[in-house]
């Protein structure tokens, strides 16, 4: 089996390819990354020589159109993915995201290619902390930033792909990531470099936010899943019941690493900062069978530190310019 992988130079993209080579050795691998700050060849080291790699753009029909005539299955995992940046400079977004999607609906359509498409809970919007309900299959579309708007909009393109033109595609919307290769901006890989730095940990307003988290490896056996199994046209939901506030993880990444649970800083919040994200993924779990692997997030998450420990030369260079991008925006509040 050729499987297409866009966005495979980034953290869940890479962490696939790395699964997919470690256990699949029926598949031949394409990666198809532009190399934006968020990915690194250096994220592919030690299979680079197994798999073919294209430097170039997903909204760029001339790249896309050959590879994807080439393969059995497209996972376009290629996405702008940091919240954060969206509300800097939304244009990046909705041009990867919107058109880059586009362009490979397109691809496929024309070539009757098999498509993945991995997306984020984050396009229900947010829980409120004491809702009973968490987000389903069924949950309405209400995305709430300049990020999450791009994922859902690349969602419907791909449904009326699948009704308008019969093409052959499932989509999954995952909940928070964590493990190895995450680039510092985001929240857990930012806590625990500062931790090494000698920097104090950044919660975002009061730090009460709640994510739910799941293990990357986690996420991406539950692609396979659905590649393997999955109903054409429909949306499975990914998540692994691992809620927990910001707060918390601060506190537990302090922990493990041997500091007073209390020494981190509030900072400014977050511009529309979600409240709560929870996934119930019991049609994953009872149609197709998955389950996560990593029952313990604390677990998780010391293997998590650890690997950032060892790896100072993958994450080194991206630090300082992630630094002074949120020191332009956000002063310590206490
Ligand atoms: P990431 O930012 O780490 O990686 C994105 C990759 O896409 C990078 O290698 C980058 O170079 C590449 N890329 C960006 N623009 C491109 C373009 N125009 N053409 C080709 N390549 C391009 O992101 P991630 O966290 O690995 O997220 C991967 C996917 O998973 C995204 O679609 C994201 O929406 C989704 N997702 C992420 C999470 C999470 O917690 N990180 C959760 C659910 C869903
Ligand atoms: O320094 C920080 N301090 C902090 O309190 C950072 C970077 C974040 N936060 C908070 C904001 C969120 O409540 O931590 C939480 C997680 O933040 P991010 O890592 O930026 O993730 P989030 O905004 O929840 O989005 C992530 O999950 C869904 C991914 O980045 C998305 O790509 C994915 O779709």
């Amino acid at each position: 089996m050729k499987v297409l992988v866009t966005g495979g130079a980034g953290f869940i993209g890479s962490n696939f390819v790395h699964l997919t080579l470690a256990t699949r050795p029926d598949v031949q691998v394409t990666v198809l990354d532009a190399l934006t700050y968020a990915g690194s060849t250096d994220s592919l080291s030690g299979v680079v020589d197994r798999l073919t790699f294209v430097e170039g753009d997903v909204a760029d029909a001339a790249v896309v159109d050959p590879l994807v005539a080439d393969a059995d299955v497209v996972v376009h995992f290629a996405a702008e993915s940091h919240n954060d940046n969206s509300l800097e400079d939304p244009s990046p977004f909705v041009r990867t995201n919107l058109i880059g999607t586009f362009t490979l609906l397109e691809a496929t359509r024309r070539h009757d290619v098999r498509y993945h498409h991995i997306s984020t809970d984050e396009v229900y919007g947010d829980l409120e902390l004491d809702d009973p309900k968490k987000f389903t299959e069924d949950t309405p579309y209400n995305p709430s930033s300049p990020y999450s708007s791009t994922k859902a909009g690349s969602d419907l393109l791909v449904r009326a792909w699948v009704r308008s033109f019969g093409l052959r595609a499932t989509i999954s919307n995952c909940s928070n990531n964590y493990g190895p290769r995450q680039h510092v901006e985001k929240f857990i890989p930012r806590q625990i470099t500062n931790v090494l730095d000698g920097v104090r940990p950044k919660l975002y307003g009061a730090g009460l936010n709640v994510r739910d988290w799941i293990h990357v490896d986690d996420h991406n056996e539950a692609v396979w899943t659905i590649i393997d199994k999955g109903v054409i046209g429909e949306t499975y939901l990914i998540g692994a019941d691992g809620e927990v506030n910001n707060r918390d993880v601060v506190r537990m990444i302090l922990e493990l690493m041997g500091q007073e649970p209390d020494a981190y800083d509030h900072v400014t919040d977050r511009a529309g900062h979600d409240m709560r994200y929870a996934i119930e993924a019991g049609r994953l779990r009872s149609e197709l069978g998955w389950s996560p692997r990593y029952e313990s997030f604390r677990d998780g998450l010391a293997a998590t530190i650890e690997w950032y420990r060892e790896n100072e030369a993958w994450w080194r260079p991206q630090k300082d310019a992630t630094e002074a991008r949120y020191a332009r925006t956000q002063k310590v509040v206490a």
